[in-house]
């Protein structure tokens, strides 16, 4: 079974809210803000808490962005992320044992320091669009391989 997680970008005066992460999977790295749907939740739910647990936010709504399916070998995903977007929230981000967050202008997403797979996908989000993206990775999903990617 896949691991279900979800990925919220908070949309705000032309910047999106991104995080580096400080734990988890992908520490190091610069993403959207998420972790992983517990059971009972709803993906919504998870995408919710997850916002307040790493960067103190509490967010109104979100738009659904579409799924993300990631594979490292074999022919079942090892995740299914859901993509949401925000565009009201509550606070102020704050740096949590999680995360540190940083308004991020639109228009230079630092793609060299996040997932391979993100300047495919990521910008027809922030645009509006839904996508349905599948990235096969190595073993030890440190290259991507190849991938599928619908854009709705
Ligand atoms: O609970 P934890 O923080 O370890 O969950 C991992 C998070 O990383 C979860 O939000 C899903 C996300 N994630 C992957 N793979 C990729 C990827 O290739 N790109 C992006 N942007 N996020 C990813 O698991």
């Amino acid at each position: 079974m896949p691991t279900l997680a979800t990925l919220t970008f908070i949309v705000h005066d032309g910047k999106v809210l991104l995080i580096r992460k400080k734990s988890g999977f992908g520490a190091g790295k610069v993403n959207g803000i998420g972790g992983k749907v517990e059971p009972g939740e709803t993906p919504e739910d998870a995408a919710g808490r997850e916002v307040l647990e790493e960067v103190g936010l509490s967010i109104m709504s979100t738009d659904s962005a579409g799924l993300l399916y990631f594979y490292s070998s074999g022919s079942e995903p090892d995740w299914v992320v859901y993509v949401f977007r925000a565009y009201s929230f509550e606070g102020r981000p704050l740096s949590t044992v999680e995360a540190d967050p940083v308004w991020v202008p639109l228009k230079s997403i630092p793609f060299d320091e996040m997932w391979e797979d993100d300047r495919h996908w990521l910008p027809h989000v922030l645009a509006g669009y839904t996508v349905e993206g599948h990235f096969y990775f190595d073993e030890n999903y440190s290259k991507l391989l190849r991938f599928r990617l619908k854009i709705g």
